[in-house]
């Protein structure tokens, strides 16, 4: 009895002084968060100096990219829906087959003027309206 009244004691003692009943800080927590700013953006940012190049079924999105010559142009190629890819035969760059969701980045040599078409050559999709044209101006 008497060692818990010690005990008790010692708790009074050191007992930090309770905030008074009345806070003068606003209890926001909660209360400003309600509203709905989800972000939606789906897509990865896209590093500076890269052209992003949206593939989906049946279309390049662009399906025009003008450079000046000489500017560096990384192409960054992403597949949106099905298996895509993206050549430029005249400029010998191609990225591999793309599964959606997936992207390459390709490196396009602008040393030429001219224009030059990029399509898809997986399947019938050039066929069905996956061109493009890059122009170097
Ligand atoms: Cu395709």
């Amino acid at each position: 009895m008497t060692a818990s009244l010690v005990v008790l004691a010692g708790c009074t003692h050191t007992k930090p002084i309770p905030l008074p009943a009345q806070s003068t800080v606003p209890a926001t927590t909660g209360e400003t968060m309600t509203g709905d700013t989800v972000n939606l953006e789906v897509q990865e940012a896209v590093p500076a100096g890269v052209t992003l190049v949206k593939a989906q079924n049946f279309q390049f999105q662009p399906r025009e990219i003008r450079v000046k010559k000489g500017e560096k142009l990384v192409m960054r190629v992403q597949s949106v829906d099905g298996f895509h890819d993206l050549k430029i035969d005249a400029l010998q760059v191609a990225t591999k087959p793309l599964a959606p969701g997936q992207f390459e980045d390709i490196t396009i040599p602008t040393d030429q003027i001219g224009t030059f078409e990029y399509y898809c050559s997986i399947s019938n999709h050039r066929a069905r309206g996956m061109i493009g044209q890059l122009i170097v101006e």
